[in-house]
């Protein structure tokens, strides 16, 4: 190998792996690196028939990749074939996580199989200021965006915590680029990550019951106080989906609630939070949990369930306490 790369050594060494011979080296390329500031690099080469080995070049693409990567069970957050403005460190729950994330930085992950797609996408995070996003992007660090994930404050850079966001259009084999935004400073940590897919997905876990906001009020509910209740789908996967009920008062304050709906064809409930669920025949039926069944005039709250089937709209009954 010919002097390259910003360093006066490469200390080489040679490991035959599958089939293929590979020239492990270092140099100094790096932004920042030089003669004792080094890192590791690697090339695939064949030996000439005699026996020797070839001059081999540095290069930035390295060795081709052996085999594919599979999104669909979780992968270090510290799996990386190129990253841009990040470092690692150990992480409070084990190995070792991605750190030092900010505005613009990004990390490569080549050749993952996405197979018929994945519809969701889950990560590890914490963060000790107010966090930012991760885009999930195809082709490169400005490619396209198949999934956003937001990221909140954790209240500590190794007080971890999950977050799921949906993604449509990642398919077939892509190098994937998780893309890093927010506001200056540094935004948030990330230990692992997973996609996942159709049938037999998990589905994303549920949020934890929020602390109760909504103030008693301070009249008895007048008779005949009513409420209304709006339905969304937050997400879905094969066989799943995650739905949203906002249950808003009428004119008058409220004291409890109680919504009914009647399931589609297939449908079940299999988990609801900030509410409780009770099921008849094809009727579902959640009455508030203690924390947000007052509510003020006008005033809203939610409730979300785990629904099993096609998700669909529902035509919701709202019934005061
Ligand atoms: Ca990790």
């Amino acid at each position: 190998m010919p002097r390259q790369g910003g360093s006066f050594t490469n200390h080489a060494g040679v490991i035959d792996f599958h089939g293929g011979s590979y020239f492990f080296y270092h140099n100094g390329a790096l932004p920042g690196g030089g003669g004792f500031t080094r890192s590791v690099a690697v090339e695939k080469f064949s030996y000439r028939s005699d026996g020797t080995i070839p001059t081999i070049n540095m290069t930035t693409t390295g060795a081709p990749q052996v085999g594919t990567l599979n999104p669909y069970v979780r992968q270090e957050a510290e799996t990386i074939a190129w990253a841009s403005g990040v470092e690692t460190e150990p992480a409070s729950e084990g190995g070792m996580n991605v750190g030092w994330i900010e505005n613009g930085d990004h990390i490569k992950v080549k050749g993952v199989a996405f197979g018929a797609g994945a519809t969701s996408f889950t990560a590890r995070v914490a963060s000790a200021t107010s966090g930012g996003r991760i885009e999930v992007r195809l082709g490169s660090p400005g490619g396209t965006t198949v999934g956003t994930c937001t990221v909140g404050g954790t209240g500590g850079w190794q007080t971890w915590t999950t977050v799921t966001c949906l993604v449509s259009g990642a398919t077939g084999i892509q190098d994937l680029y998780l893309r890093f935004a927010g506001d200056s400073g540094n935004l948030f940590n990330v230990n692992w990550w997973q996609f996942h897919q159709g049938t037999g997905a998990t589905p994303p876990p549920p949020p934890t019951t929020p602390p109760p906001t909504a103030a008693p009020p301070t009249t008895p509910p007048p008779t005949g106080a009513g409420c209304t209740a709006a339905y969304r789908t937050v997400n879905t996967w094969g066989g799943g989906f995650q739905g949203e009920v906002t249950v808003t008062a009428g004119a008058a304050a409220i004291s409890g609630w109680t919504v009914r709906w009647t399931l589609a064809g297939g449908q079940t409930v299999t988990q609801v939070w900030n509410g409780t669920l009770s099921t008849s025949g094809s009727t579902a039926a959640v009455t508030n949990a203690g924390h947000n069944g007052a509510l003020p005039a006008t005033g809203s709250t939610t409730f979300g369930f785990i629904g099993g089937g096609t998700p669909s709209t529902p035509s919701l009954t709202c019934t005061p306490a």
